[in-house]
Order: C-alpha cells, then sequence, then structure tokens
C-alpha cells in the first residue's frame, strides 16, 4: 500500500493532499477527501472568521478524520481566519501565496501542525527552522497563483534543504505522477486538478466540463506583470486580460481590479467569458468525473503498481 511517514504523523490512511483551492475548497469537498483516506482541506481565502468556523464545523460533521484549513495570505481575512484555527484547534494549517512566519508559532502553541505551500528553496528552509511539521513544495504547473520554479527541479532541491517531509505539487494528477514525485524524494503528494471534477466538489458544471475538455496547451499564465502569477484556462478573460497587461497604458491598478471577482464568477457562474478558470497544466490527463473515494484508492493503486513495476527497469 502507497504510505510514508506524513500518514503516521498525521494519522491519515494515505500520503495525498487535496489542495486547498480559492472559492473551490469546501466542508464536502474536504470532508469527502478525508473519508476516503486522503487529507481533505478547506480554503480560508474567500471567507471571513466566522464564515469559515461554520465551514469547520460542517466538515466535523461530515467526517471523524483529520482535515486541514488553507490560509490564503494575501486575504484581508487573514488575521481573524488564522485565529479561528486556533480556537478550533484544526488540526493541520496549509498556507499560501506568502510568507507565513508571523502565524506560525500561534499555530504551533495551539497544538496546529503546519504545512506551508512554498515555490522557493528559501522559504522551505525558513519555515522548516520555525517547526513547521511539513512543506508542500508547489511547482508552476499548478493551477492559480505559482512560483518561478517547476516540480522537477523543485521538489529535490527542497528534500535536499530541509529533514522535514516534502509534499510535491504541481503537475501531478495520476498514479505515475506520485511515483514520479517519490522518486525525487517526496513522501507526499497534493492535487488540485484532478479533485476540481469530483462529484463531491462543488464549482459550477461548466468549470468542470472545461477542465475534462482541455488538453495539454489549455492553460495560460497571466498577472505576471502585477506580481500575481496565475494559471488558468485560455478563455476571453485571460486573452483579454494578457492584451491590458501588454498595454502600457493601463496601471497595475486597473489590471488588478479587472482580475478582481473573475474567479468567483468561475466557480459560482460557469462564466466562460469573464471568469478567471484556474486550472493545472495536467488537466489533458483529467478525463472523467469521480467520487473522491474513486479518485483517492485509483490514485494509490495506480502509484503502488508503477513502484513495483519500476524494478524491472534494472536488468
Ligand atoms: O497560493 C497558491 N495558489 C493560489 S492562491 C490563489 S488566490 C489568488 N488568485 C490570484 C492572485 C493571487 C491569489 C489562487 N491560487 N499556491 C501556493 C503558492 N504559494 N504558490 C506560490 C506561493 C508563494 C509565492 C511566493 C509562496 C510564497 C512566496 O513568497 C513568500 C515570500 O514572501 O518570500
Amino acid at each position: 500500500m502507497l504510505k510514508s511517514r506524513i500518514c503516521d504523523i498525521l494519522g491519515i490512511k494515505y500520503p495525498v493532499f487535496q489542495g486547498g483551492m480559492a472559492w473551490v475548497a469546501d466542508a464536502d469537498l474536504a470532508a469527502a477527501v478525508s473519508n476516503a483516506g486522503g487529507l481533505g482541506i478547506i480554503a480560508g481565502m474567500n471567507m471571513n472568521g466566522e464564515q469559515l468556523r461554520a465551514e469547520i464545523k460542517k466538515a466535523r460533521s461530515m467526517t471523524d478524520k483529520p482535515f486541514g484549513v488553507n490560509v490564503m495570505l494575501m486575504s484581508p481575512f487573514t488575521a481573524e481566519v488564522a485565529e479561528v484555527i486556533v480556537e478550533e484547534k484544526v488540526p493541520v494549517v496549509t498556507t499560501g501565496a506568502g510568507n507565513p512566519l508571523p502565524y506560525i508559532k500561534k499555530w504551533i502553541d495551539a497544538g496546529v501542525k503546519v504545512i506551508p505551500v512554498v515555490a522557493s528553496v528559501s522559504l522551505a528552509q525558513m519555515v522548516a527552522k520555525r517547526g513547521a511539521t511539513a512543506v508542500v513544495a508547489e511547482g508552476g504547473e499548478s493551477g492559480g497563483h505559482i512560483g518561478e520554479a517547476h516540480t522537477l527541479p523543485l521538489i529535490p532541491q527542497v528534500v535536499d534543504a530541509v529533514d522535514i517531509p516534502v509534499i510535491a505539487a504541481g503537475g501531478i494528477a495520476d498514479g505515475r505522477g506520485i511515483a514520479a514525485a517519490f522518486m525525487l524524494g517526496a513522501e507526499g503528494v497534493q492535487l488540485g486538478t484532478r479533485f476540481l471534477v469530483a462529484k463531491e466538489c462543488n464549482v459550477h458544471q461548466t468549470y468542470k466540463d472545461r477542465v475534462i475538455k482541455a488538453g495539454d496547451s489549455a492553460t495560460v499564465v497571466n498577472g505576471r506583470r502585477i506580481g500575481h502569477p496565475a494559471r488558468a484556462l485560455k478563455n476571453p478573460f485571460t486573452r483579454l486580460f494578457a492584451e491590458r497587461e501588454k498595454d502600457p497604458t493601463a496601471t497595475d491598478e486597473e489590471l488588478t481590479s479587472f482580475g478582481a471577482g473573475a474567479l468567483r464568477k468561475a466557480v459560482q457562474d460557469g462564466d466562460w467569458e469573464n471568469g478567471s478558470f484556474l486550472c493545472g497544466q495536467v488537466a489533458g490527463l483529467v478525463k472523467k468525473e469521480q467520487t473522491c473515494r474513486e479518485i483517492v484508492e485509483e490514485l494509490a493503486l495506480e502509484a503502488e503498481t508503477v513502484l513495483k513495476n519500476a524494478a524491472s527497469y534494472l536488468g
């Protein structure tokens, strides 16, 4: 069976995390992944403290397994969300899109396991030194906000730099990707795009259909000029955004406000013209809607088969 030391540390069956996708990852999705033996993660991004508390309570009513909350560090609600995580004694917190150092001590003191998402060796080392339980190292193949490094070079460099377990993210959608990540030294994986089309995922059906239809070149990165590069499905919104980004008369403020709200339009309204359909490069590998249990069990079995067969390359 596919397992690693992160399974014992967190009390989960499989070393498979579901990404804390902003506006997408709610209690329904997180509880379904945790019930399937992975680590489900609720996105705190689009919620204030009380909305998050309600979502945590809902997840608790749906699963007795551990789950996590993701804190998007650029959110205006970061401070209150950080406090609710302490009060509710959430088992695991992951962070993204920034440096979590101001919050780490408070969470560790409250018994919360801290697993920051990092896109560089330097941030991985910094959080390891401050007591992080593990890191998720996320490559630029991911959907949403990304760093500069890609998964194949990033994972082994982070593995070499820290002693805590490294969870690989970015570009993984099936058992082959999981096996490859383990060969790079990762002890777990985090997947977003594959769980976007889970039956228990509440995104608009148009979002799921577009991910399932997407091929290898379906995504594009916009937003480098305003310091927030984000990968999404190519659509009328990303084409217009790219044009404005190249236009020297458009100010950074205009670009930022143009992007604001676009993710909600994709997730809730399925608005293909005006929405930002954040999605990883693996969309071409994601073929059908499945339950979280089907996804997690298929991933674990495929990875196990690939890892067992790897010995056949040794003459
Ligand atoms: O955070 C993510 N993915 C996200 S957040 C998000 S909401 C959003 N949408 C548009 C623009 C901005 C935010 C959608 N997807 N993944 C984790 C992640 N963290 N990827 C990259 C990073 C990161 C980047 C730079 C973490 C730290 C960092 O620098 C920290 C520092 O200050 O040194």
